[in-house]
């Protein structure tokens, strides 16, 4: 395609965007050296904070009115709340909101909690939420663990070839259930002087069909309700000793457990039922370390508490490296530097439970989070290897020596069938899906497109194109194309994140940009660009195929689409109006405006807003694209 306008004028204007962007990310360094953007979620966080503190009788008037006001805050119009930010109301949401605003002594009566109830009952009621919340309303007697689906503790002497052992669901589904096999186990009900009647429509949910394999689950169900009734004492209680054990091994330096809200939450409840004090030192620090989690703002309303579901500075500190030196920010600069001693000290060389896959594989990998040493991922992995290794650092052969070991490990993470997993190798049997316990979120960590990619390039950029396991991952990739032309996007949204980190680690790796796969690629992103000349993709697209890249434009999308176009060498007016569009949306401090969330935590399921996105994805596509024009038009 051919351009009206001179080149030359937006380069100049995407040179001064890029300085402003840069400033304002520098401005946003931690002393220490990270960065780290709030990780925004939903309002079950909030929700079941409250409800925890409330079952361990630590609650106070200050918290519970805190976190009311942020979940009331939080509440749409038709008296629901939503995932995420512009999204549907969420039932189980809303039941869970509803449900910790009124422990939190707000009246029933009022307009608010009656528009809530309202939505939760056209919704199909309380009877229809998810089993997380099933079992949260069963610790306060609102709801019968009767009717919650059976999970045994003895799920813990299964081996590790077993179908269902723990260590076929993803690390982050194994540290949740783990604990509540104790928590569905012993049953616990402490009763909340409130009452959910009116949460009910009385409707019973569908059976599957015997001949279906949720159906064979559900029959299964009953059959462990039968034998949690009457179990054989001496294995069940050798089963929740086990479990604890495994709990307590697994407890990290920050008093948490995996860096995420639930297996935390849910460990704490466990160890308390198994007779840890509050002021145990494991209860203690996991309850305090909460605190490390809360970001406490100010409102018009007065005070508010809401909690992060997971927090970020490896993953935003390893983007804001690459971005920065993307942006031409020279590679011994202070604050590159310091973000390189910080990492440094974060990596994990000691052994997690992905070795159970990969045995004999040394460590040497990152965590997304400040602690989850017995979790590194290889996405966060590739990205910090890609970022350091253009770093030059006072002590090189420390960071080339760190860095090495760093690409061992996830080379030796890679899946049988040549793609990457996030945190575990092989993790790809999809049984545990099956289960009626299992109603929410993925619950397996098979190879996915942006992983896979993100892998792919780093082993590119450190030579290794040529080498095998860089070779099968480049196959993956390209047998998993869409038909349409992009790819999944499964830990960022959607299709636009899939493409935008499959299309570079192609190039990277070697495949010409002029083969029909890219072609195809740069065709779906160049029809899915919007009026506006940005990119954005909505949540729904996870469930609804018609969304699929449609959205209003955000500037993280449209970043991910431009490093795609750049990769694939396109030089036209798609990358022009793209670039343009980040122009024309950039405030005032050099920074952007981004409400709607383009993070993925759980596909269908649960989302995120990684807080820091917003600038360092803008800043790493005007980055290339100022180091092309610079370089004279095409690379
Ligand atoms: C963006 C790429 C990141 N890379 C590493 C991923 C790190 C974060 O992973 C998770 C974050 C999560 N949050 N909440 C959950 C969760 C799981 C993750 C979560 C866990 C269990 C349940 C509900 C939510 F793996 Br139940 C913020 C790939």
């Amino acid at each position: 395609m051919t351009l009206e306008q001179p080149l030359v004028e937006s380069r100049l204007d995407a040179e001064a965007g890029l300085a402003a962007a840069v400033g304002h990310l520098r401005s946003l360094q931690h002393p220490s050296g990270y960065w780290k953007g709030d990780l925004v979620t939903n309002v079950t966080m909030d929700a079941e904070d409250l409800m925890l503190r409330h079952f361990l009788g630590i609650a106070t008037a200050r918290t519970d009115e805190e976190t009311a006001r942020w979940i009331r805050s939080q509440q749409a119009e038709d008296g629901s709340w939503a995932t995420f930010h512009g999204g549907p109301g969420d039932l189980s949401t809303t039941v869970e909101a509803w449900v910790a605003l009124r422990m939190a002594g707000d009246d029933a009566r009022a307009e608010h909690l009656q528009r809530a109830a309202r939505f939760v009952r056209g919704a199909g009621g309380v009877e229809q939420a998810r089993v997380f919340t099933h079992m949260w309303l069963s610790l306060f007697g609102l709801w019968s663990w009767d009717d919650c689906p059976d999970l045994p503790p003895e799920i813990v002497f299964l081996p590790s070839w077993a179908p269902l052992n723990i260590y076929n669901w993803g690390c982050w589904a194994r540290q949740t259930i783990v604990p509540l096999t104790i928590v569905s186990a012993l049953r616990p009900v402490r009763p909340a002087d409130i009452d959910t009647a009116e949460l009910r429509t009385g409707a019973r949910p569908a059976r599957s069909s015997v001949t279906s394999l949720a159906g064979v689950f559900e029959r299964l169900d009953a059959v462990l309700h039968a034998y949690t009734r009457r179990p054989v004492r001496w294995l069940r209680e050798a089963a929740m000793r086990r479990a604890t054990e495994w709990i307590l091994a697994r407890q990290e330096a920050d008093g948490g457990w995996g860096g995420i809200q639930p297996p935390w939450v849910y460990s704490l409840i466990a160890l308390h039922l198994m007779g840890y004090p509050l002021d145990h030192p494991a209860m203690r620090a996991g309850i305090e370390g909460l605190d490390g989690f809360t970001v406490h703002e100010q409102t018009p309303e007065g005070p508010v508490r809401w909690l992060e579901a997971c927090q970020s500075p490896v993953w935003d500190t390893g983007l804001a490296v690459a971005a920065l030196l993307d942006a031409g920010v020279p590679g011994d600069d202070p604050a590159v530097l310091a973000a390189t001693d910080w990492l440094l000290d974060e990596q994990i060389t000691a052994g997690g439970d992905w070795q159970v896959r990969r045995p004999d594989l040394p460590g040497g990998g990152w965590a997304f989070e400040f602690a989850n040493d017995t979790y590194p991922d290889t996405d966060d992995t590739a990205e910090i290897v890609l970022a350091l290794r253009r770093v030059r650092h006072p002590d090189q052969p420390r960071l080339d020596a760190a860095l090495d070991r760093a690409v061992a490990w996830t080379t030796g993470m890679q899946s049988k069938d040549g793609g990457w997993g996030a945190f575990d190798a092989d993790n790809t049997h999809t049984l545990a899906e099956k289960l009626p316990f299992c109603d929410f979120g993925a619950v397996i960590d098979p190879p996915s497109a942006d992983v896979t990619a993100h892998v792919v390039e780093m082993l590119a950029a450190e030579g290794r194109a040529a080498d095998e396991p860089c070779g099968r991952g480049v196959r993956w990739l390209l047998d998993g194309q869409e038909a349409d032309g992009s790819w999944f996007g499964r830990w960022g949204a959607n299709h636009v994140y899939g493409t935008g980190a499959v299309v570079p680690a192609l190039v990277a790796a070697g495949v010409d940009p002029r083969t029909a796969a890219i072609r195809r690629a740069v065709r779906w992103l160049e029809e899915h660009q919007n009026a506006d000349g940005g990119w954005g993709e909505d949540l729904r697209s996870y469930r609804d195929p018609a969304r699929v890249g449609r959205g209003a434009s955000t500037p993280s999308q449209t970043a991910w689409a431009l490093l795609a176009l750049l990769a694939a060498g396109e030089d036209s007016a798609a990358v022009e109006t793209g670039v343009r569009h980040l122009l024309r949306t950039q405030r005032e401090d050099g920074g952007w405006e981004e409400l709607l969330y383009t993070g993925t935590g759980f596909p269908g399921d649960f989302y995120i807003s990684y807080r820091l996105y917003r600038i360092v994805f803008p800043i790493w596509a005007l980055g290339r694209y100022v180091a092309r024009e610079r370089g004279g038009g095409r690379p």
